[in-house]
C-alpha cells in the first residue's frame, strides 16, 4: 500500500489559504469565552480550599493549550496531595462540594478509564470535567501550548485538522479513531519535519523548564519567545502545508515501520520500541509515542478496521485538496 507517491501541488495551491485562515479565525474562542472560563476556575478555587487548603486546580487540555475551538468541555485537574483517601473517595467528596456550591449536574465517575466528576457551572453555562493528579496532562498542555507561540502556522494546521477530523467522525477514540491530542502531536512532528523547519524540537534543546511527574523526568526549553522567528526561512502557506500534511498521510507515512515521535523530532522505528506486533490491545497499527510517557502510543485504540477508515480518510482529503474546485468546502462535508 506504501506508494511514496511525490505528487507535485496544484498549480493553484496557494488560492485557498485565505479561505483557510478564514476558517481557522472562525473556530478561534472569543476573549470573552477565555474571561469566562478564568472567571469558573477562580470560583471553584475557593469552593476547594475552604474544604482543601494546599489543594490547587489546573486548567488543561484545549482550554489551556491554545488549540480549543469555542464551546468545548473544559478539562480541569485537581493536585491534591491526600495521604488517606483513595481516589474514589477524593472525587465523591469532591462531588459533595461542588452540589453545596451549586453547581449543577454534578456527577463522580469513579469507574472510568480516568476518574472524573463531571459538572456544570449555571453562571456561565459552562461544562466541565474534573480529574485527579493527572499532571502529565498538566506538563503536556504546557508543552502544546509552548509550540503554538513559536509559529502561527501550527495553530492554523491543527484547528483545520481537529476541524477536518470532527466533520469526517475520525476524532472519536472510543470509537477507535484518534484523539484531538494526537491530531496535534501529528501536526507539530510535520512541522517540525518540513525543509526548512517550521518548529523546532524542544525536548533536544537545553532545558529550561525541568519537573518530574510520576517518575518521569519531564525537561524541555521554554523560552520560546527567543523563537518567534525560527520558521521564519520556511515561507509555505497554509494550503501547502495542509495539502502536504495529507499527502504524508495518505501516500508517504510507513505504516509498518515508522513511529511519529516529537520527543526527538523525527521518524523513529517501531523496532526500537519493540512495537512491531500486537501486545494486549496495543496493536500499534499507527504510531505516535507520547512526548512523555514514551511506552504510550496514541495510536494504541485504532484496530484493523479503523485504520482502513482513517487512511481512506487522508486520501480522500489530500485528492480533495489536489483536484476539488472548492476545497475548503468539500474537505468538511459532514460523514
Ligand atoms: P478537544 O478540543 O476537547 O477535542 P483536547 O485538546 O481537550 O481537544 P482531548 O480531549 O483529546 O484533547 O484530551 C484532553 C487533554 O488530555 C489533552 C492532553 O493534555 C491530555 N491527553 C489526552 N489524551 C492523552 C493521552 N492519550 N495521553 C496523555 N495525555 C492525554
Ligand atoms: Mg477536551
Amino acid at each position: 500500500r506504501i506508494q511514496r507517491r511525490n505528487i507535485q501541488y496544484r498549480r493553484d495551491i496557494d488560492f485557498f489559504a485565505p479561505k483557510l485562515i478564514a476558517i481557522f479565525e472562525s473556530l478561534v474562542p472569543a476573549d470573552e469565552e477565555i474571561a469566562k472560563q478564568k472567571q469558573l476556575i477562580n470560583s471553584l478555587n475557593k469552593l476547594i480550599s475552604r474544604e482543601w487548603p494546599h489543594a490547587r486546580l489546573h486548567l488543561y487540555g484545549s482550554c489551556a493549550n491554545s488549540f480549543g475551538v469555542s464551546n468545548s468541555d473544559i478539562d480541569v485537574c485537581l493536585s491534591i496531595d491526600e495521604k488517606e483517601l483513595g481516589k474514589a473517595e477524593i472525587l465523591l467528596k469532591l462531588a459533595d462540594i461542588l452540589e453545596a456550591g451549586n453547581l449543577q449536574n454534578v456527577q463522580a465517575l469513579t469507574r472510568a478509564r480516568v476518574p472524573i466528576v463531571k459538572m456544570m457551572d449555571p453562571e456561565t453555562g459552562l461544562s466541565c470535567d474534573i480529574c485527579i493528579n493527572n499532571l502529565l496532562a498538566v506538563v503536556n498542555t504546557k508543552l502544546l501550548k509552548d509550540y503554538a507561540m513559536i509559529d502561527p502556522r501550527l495553530r492554523q494546521l491543527a484547528f483545520i485538522v481537529k476541524h477536518w477530523a470532527k466533520s469526517r467522525r475520525v476524532n472519536e477514540t472510543y470509537q477507535g479513531t484518534l484523539s484531538s491530542y494526537a491530531y496535534v502531536i501529528m501536526c507539530i512532528h510535520f512541522l517540525q519535519n518540513r525543509r526548512p523547519a517550521i518548529l523546532p524540537c524542544l525536548q533536544a534543546m537545553e532545558a529550561t523548564y525541568v519537573v518530574t511527574v510520576d517518575n518521569i523526568d519531564c525537561a524541555f526549553f521554554d523560552d520560546v519567545d527567543k523563537l518567534h522567528a525560527f520558521g521564519a526561512r520556511n515561507r509555505e502557506s497554509i494550503s501547502r502545508l495542509l495539502w502536504a500534511f495529507f499527502h504524508y498521510w495518505a501516500y508517504q507515512h510507513d505504516y509498518t515501520a515508522d513511529v511519529v515521535s516529537i520527543r526527538t523530532g523525527t521518524l523513529i522505528s517501531k523496532h526500537s520500541k519493540d512495537w512491531t506486533r500486537r501486545i494486549g490491545n496495543d496493536r500499534h497499527l499507527i504510531c505516535i509515542e507520547d512526548p512523555f510517557e514514551t511506552s504510550h502510543d496514541l495510536g494504541r485504540v485504532v484496530d484493523k478496521f479503523t485504520i482502513k477508515i482513517l487512511r481512506e480518510e487522508f486520501e480522500r482529503a489530500a485528492n480533495i485538496l489536489q483536484y476539488d474546485p472548492n476545497p475548503t468546502v468539500t474537505l468538511f462535508e459532514p460523514y
